[in-house]
């Protein structure tokens, strides 16, 4: 075994799962935190180096984090084993894990670990106060119970980690040393004043706050409400209007339908009489051209008649004519037969007269 070997002194962290256990490690060890940081199994221990200004001393501490196994409270009994220092950490915020860290853990450091071991009590999540599910009097009450220091501690914040820790420095180097704990209560319980006032504030303010939602919760309802009533009255002006303008179209059509008819009607008794006019029209084209058409048979009649009578006219004239002429040839025939009459007398005369002259001339000129 080597100085420094010898001179470590192991720091077991124990307590349930999710407190926060290897945070406050990370964050003592690296100054670091995350938000879920992964176990190591194994070699599962940090060696660290502390100043304890208080004893002007420095002392080396094993920082041991479990591997998950408290899950199933299984952790062996080789964990404990040897430790001189132990942090037990619950979770502010989670009441079983303070009742898990009294009735479990603490039990095992005692029935494993030195006899003389110094422990520590950590608060942990001391940043979610709000949410703060084990007074911090209890916890402090039960550490000075069990003779543990006490600190609310938070890895997110990176706050009462070194304090605790070197409180048990101090407890570990100087048993003796006398911590004025009445002034570091006086502290807490001034710190926790402070706490419950700015909670009973955050509670007021939650209070109104909910007052005030339930106010506007009221009043949106109330809202909806008007704003459904005004929907319905909408909808049932809206049927309404809409029956209305049904029974309106209806009625229009109804009209135009009855117009339409009307005008059908009436076109049909205007082609009708139209039909009519014209079939009058030409009734009375045709009775005009009838009459134009008798009258002129009428007139071609007429001037038939009158050319008859013109023709019977002209032939009565001439009839006359010849008869005149008839008349005048007869007379003339008549003269003529006179003449003739005459001439034949004349020559009968003078044939007599030849007679008579040749019987005397006859012994003279022959016959003739
Ligand atoms: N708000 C808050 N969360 C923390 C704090 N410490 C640890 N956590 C969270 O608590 C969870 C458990 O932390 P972890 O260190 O793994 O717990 P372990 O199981 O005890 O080792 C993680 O999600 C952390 O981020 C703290 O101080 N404040
Ligand atoms: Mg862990």
């Amino acid at each position: 075994m080597s100085d420094s070997e010898e001179s470590a002194n192991k720091l077991v962290v124990v307590g349930d799962m999710g407190v926060g256990k290897t945070c406050i490690i990370s964050r003592f060890i690296n100054g670091t935190f995350t938000l879920n940081p992964v176990s190591t199994v194994g070699a599962n221990y940090s060696r660290k180096i502390i100043d304890v200004p208080e004893l002007d001393k420095e002392l080396i501490l094993d920082i041991w984090d479990t591997a998950g196994q408290e899950q199933y409270k299984s952790l062996a009994k080789i964990f404990f084993q040897g430790a001189k220092l132990a942090i037990l950490v619950y979770d502010i915020t989670r009441k079983e894990s303070f009742d898990s860290m009294k009735d479990y853990w603490y039990k095992k450091l005692k029935e494993f670990a030195e006899q003389d071991i110094v422990i520590g009590i950590a608060g942990n999540k001391s940043d979610l106060y709000l949410n703060e599910a084990v007074p911090e009097k209890e916890a402090r009450n039960y550490a000075k119970s069990i003779g543990a220091a006490f600190g609310l501690t938070s890895a997110m914040n990176n706050s009462g980690i070194e304090d605790l820790i070197n409180t048990m420095g101090i407890k570990f180097l100087d048993p003796n040393y006398v911590i004025n704990e009445s002034e570091e209560e006086s502290k807490s319980e001034e710190k926790s004043e402070q706490k419950t006032e700015e909670k009973e504030e955050e509670k007021k303010e939650k209070k109104e706050d909910k007052k005030e939602e339930k106010k506007r919760e009221k009043e949106e309802k109330r809202r909806e409400k008007e704003e459904k009533k005004r929907e319905k009255e909408e909808r049932k002006r809206e049927k309404k209007e809409e029956k209305r303008q049904k029974k309106e179209e209806k009625r229009r059509e109804k009209e135009l339908k009855k117009q339409e008819k009307e005008e059908k009607k009436q076109e049909k008794e205007e082609k009708k009489q139209e039909k009519e006019e014209k079939k009058e029209e030409k009734k009375e084209e045709k009775e005009e051209k009838k009459e134009e058409k008798e009258e002129k048979i009428e007139e071609k009649e007429e001037k038939i008649e009158e050319k008859i009578e013109e023709k019977m006219e002209e032939k009565k004239e001439e009839k006359k004519e010849e008869k005149e002429e008839k008349k005048h040839e007869k007379e003339e025939k008549k003269h003529e037969k006179k003449e003739k009459k005459e001439e034949k007398q004349e020559k009968k005369e003078e044939n007599k007269k030849i007679k008579l002259g040749g019987k005397k001339k006859k012994t003279k000129k022959g016959f003739c």
